[in-house]
This record gives C-alpha cells, structure tokens and sequence, in this order.
C-alpha cells in the first residue's frame, strides 16, 4: 500500500531514492546505441581470437568446444598483421567501452530494482534475459581484466569465452525487444541541443513509468556533464591502453602495461613480456653446447653456426600477445619450411615446438609452410638478446605471441605417413 506522506512527494517504496533528472531513456539510449555498435565488435574479434588458437591441433589453452567449436577454422597466416589488429582492438574496444557499460547500468539502476519482479510471462522473460545481460557483461568485463595481466598464469580463457555466448544470448534477446524504444527514445531530443544545456536548464524526460525518476531531486549534473564524463573517462582508457598496440609514441603513455616496457639496449630494445631471468633460462643452457633438434622422417641437431649458414630470410613481423600488447621488428633466420626439408619432410605437415623453459606449442602445416615463418636468430640487424629468446626463436605470421616461442630446443615434425 502507497502511504502519502503529508504534503510531500508520494512515497513510492524502497527505490524511490533513483531521484537523478537526467536519468531518462534518452540517456540510457545513448549509452545502448554506444554498446549496440560496440559489442558486436567485441564478440566477433573475440571469437577470431580464439580461433586463432587452432584448438583442433590438440594444443594449447583451449578445451574440447562441443558445438561452441562449430566455427573454429584452420587461422590464417596472411595479412601478418591480422592478429595483432584483431587482439588490440578487441582489449583496447573492450577497455573503453567499461565506464560506458558502467553508465548504461547506472542509467537503468531503478529497472534492476523494479518491484514486483515480474507482471507477466513476457515481462519475466524479458527480465530473465537481462540477467543474461548484466550478469554477462559484468562477468566479461571482470574474466577480460583479469586476463589482460595474465602474467599471474591463471586462465581465465574458456570462462571467458562459455561467458561470451551467455552474454551473447541474453544481449541478443534484450536488443529484439528494446530496440523500437531506443529508436523512439534516440529521436525524442536531439543531442546537439542537449549538447548546449547546462545544469540550469536541466529537466527530466517526460514521465515513462520506469527509468524517469517519479519524484526527482534539483540536478546536480547536466545530461551533457554526464557524457562529458563518461566520454572523457573513455577517451582517458583509449589513450592510456591503446600504445600498447600502437606502439610508438604512444607506448609511453601506456600505463597499463608497465611490466613489458623494455628490454635491451639497440637493436634489442623492444617490449618483453617474459624474460630469460624470470623463467629460468642462463646463459650456460644457451651456449656454445646448445644445438636444435629437428625430428621428422630423420632426426638432425644443429648448432646456432650451422643455422646462421642456412639461406635465412628477412620479415617485418609482430609479436602480438592475447594481453593486447604488440611490437613489430625486423627477423632474420631460417624458413620453417628449410627446417622441415632439413628433416626430410616434403609436405605441407604440422609442428611442435619446445623451448628450454619446457614451453611447447602446435603450429599447423600452413603456419609451417608460410612465407616469412622463421626460427629468427637476429633481429634488427643484430643478434637476439637472451630476453627476446637467444639462440634461436620462432616467428609465425598473423599468430598470437604465445606461439612466439623463444628459447628454442626441438621442432617435431609429425612423421609421414
Ligand atoms: N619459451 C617461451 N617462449 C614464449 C613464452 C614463454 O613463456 N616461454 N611466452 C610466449 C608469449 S605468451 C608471448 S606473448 C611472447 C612474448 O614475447 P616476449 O616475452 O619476448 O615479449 O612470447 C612467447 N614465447
Ligand atoms: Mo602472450
């Protein structure tokens, strides 16, 4: 029962107190435009992403998919920059798109709280998928994070990816039915006009029954106070992420990705992720006693020397991490596919690679076989660094960084059949 409180506002129950005027689904629609272009993107680079990985080469971060794996394709080794685009849009879209997400929750806070929970089957399934939504989201902006420093070797990688096809449902359900309103909301104010109103002129939307506060309070920010700040928290994220991948100048303003900065001096002072210190590896296990050991229809062992004198290639190529981090350099070693032919391997087959640290990853037959696939023995002109992988390390095109592997033992290649 609604008490009316003596010449007061009437007490509308426990959330009465959303009192904002500028909450309103102009403003919420603005945001939902925002997220409607954003996380599409989001989803599709995500997927790509993943499929990177090659889950169907039994190796790797990935589980077995069931249906979720329908799509995964054998990933691609051309253009070289492909995975690098892909992965930092995805990190840095995802970053900026935070404080928006944030806003958009805040904008329909009254609606989460709406009471009763439902009125009617359309209406319980219509809140069903927004805890499909929120939840989603909520849970893939956390799992993202979490990843994104994944220095601390958790995997948050299959949550993260089941949770994007969650998310995706309820996103796909709630966009059906909201879509008219937010047209219809988008096209009740214009946002130039909104643009020119301070907090003076600031007045609610006319009354919709949910996201209009019943009893608003005097406002204390204009709609356009709030776009500047969610736009400029944005705009902040952007500048401060997106050196990572850019590279450049930017890379200094980069701050949320200190711990792979740089690494060396000249031609090897470029961003490292992992260092030989941090994983074990000494100068001794990578001297003069060091050789590489391919495995194919024979077996071969060659030292660095031996490798230098094969015909080695040259390449500009990325190392792009899943983090969103990237770097392009200069390489210089052996093709991949001379490895192979060295091995008495004449197709087109797979690979796998181990490194000293005990690291081993599966590159597929095209990845092997591609043009500027490498073990690069320098870089920049000048012999790698034992942080950037000395003696040897492998560089695969458009292939996420982790199968980059440095430090580099043995290649077995899987044997004629
Ligand atoms: N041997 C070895 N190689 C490795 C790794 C590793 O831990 N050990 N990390 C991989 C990952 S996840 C990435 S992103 C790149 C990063 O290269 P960097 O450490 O030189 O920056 O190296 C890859 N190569
Ligand atoms: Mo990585």
């Amino acid at each position: 029962m609604a008490r009316a409180t003596a010449g007061g506002p009437p007490d509308r129950g426990p959330f009465s107190r959303w009192k904002s005027p500028a909450r309103g689904p102009w403003l919420t629609s603005v945001f939902g435009l925002v997220l409607l272009v954003g996380i599409p993107i989001e989803f599709v680079t995500g997927l790509l992403s993943y499929a990177a990985y090659d889950p169907r080469l039994g190796s790797g971060p990935n589980p077995d998919h069931g249906l979720f794996g329908l799509y995964l394709f054998n990933w691609v080794t051309s253009p070289p920059w492909l995975y690098r685009v892909i992965e930092g849009t995805h990190v840095t879209l995802g970053l900026v798109l935070v404080p928006v997400v944030l806003a958009k929750l805040w904008s329909v806070m009254p609606k989460l709280f709406a009471w009763p929970p439902w009125r009617s089957v359309a209406h319980f399934l219509e809140r069903l998928s927004l805890v499909l939504v929120v939840g989603g989201v909520v849970f893939e902006m956390v799992t993202g994070m979490l990843y994104i420093d994944y220095a601390n070797r958790t995997n948050f990688y299959s949550g993260h990816f089941y949770g994007a096809w969650a998310f995706m449902a309820g996103f796909v359900v709630h966009v059906s039915v909201k879509f008219a309103d937010m047209v219809r909301a988008l096209r009740s104010r214009r946002l130039r006009t909104e643009l020119r109103t301070g907090l003076a002129g600031t007045r609610p939307e006319p009354s919709d029954g949910s996201l209009v506060a019943p009893a608003p309070a005097p406002p204390t920010i204009s709609r356009r106070g709030i776009l500047a700040l969610v736009g400029g928290t944005s705009l902040a994220v952007f500048v401060l992420t997106a050196g990572q991948s850019i590279g450049g100048a930017m890379r200094s303003l980069a701050l949320f990705g200190t711990h792979y900065r740089s690494s060396g001096t000249g031609p090897n002072d470029f961003p490292v992720n992992y260092t030989a210190a941090s994983v074990g590896i000494t100068p001794a296990a990578t001297g003069t006693s060091w050789r590489l050991v391919l495995v194919g229809a024979r077996r071969v062992s060659l030292s660095r020397e031996q490798l230098l004198a094969l015909p080695l290639v040259t390449a500009d190529l990325p190392i792009a991490c899943t983090e969103g981090w990237s770097t392009q350099q200069r390489w210089t070693g052996a093709p991949l596919a001379e490895l192979a032919r060295l091995a008495g391997i004449k197709d087109v087959r797979p690979a796998r690679i181990s490194a000293l640290d005990s690291h081993s990853v599966v590159l597929s037959g095209t990845q092997v076989w591609a043009r500027g696939s490498m073990l690069a023995l320098r870089v920049n002109g000048a012999d790698l660094s034992l942080d950037h992988g000395f003696p040897a390390r492998v560089i695969v095109p458009s292939a996420p960084g982790a199968h980059n592997l440095k430090w580099m033992s043995e290649i077995v290649f899987s044997e004629p059949t």
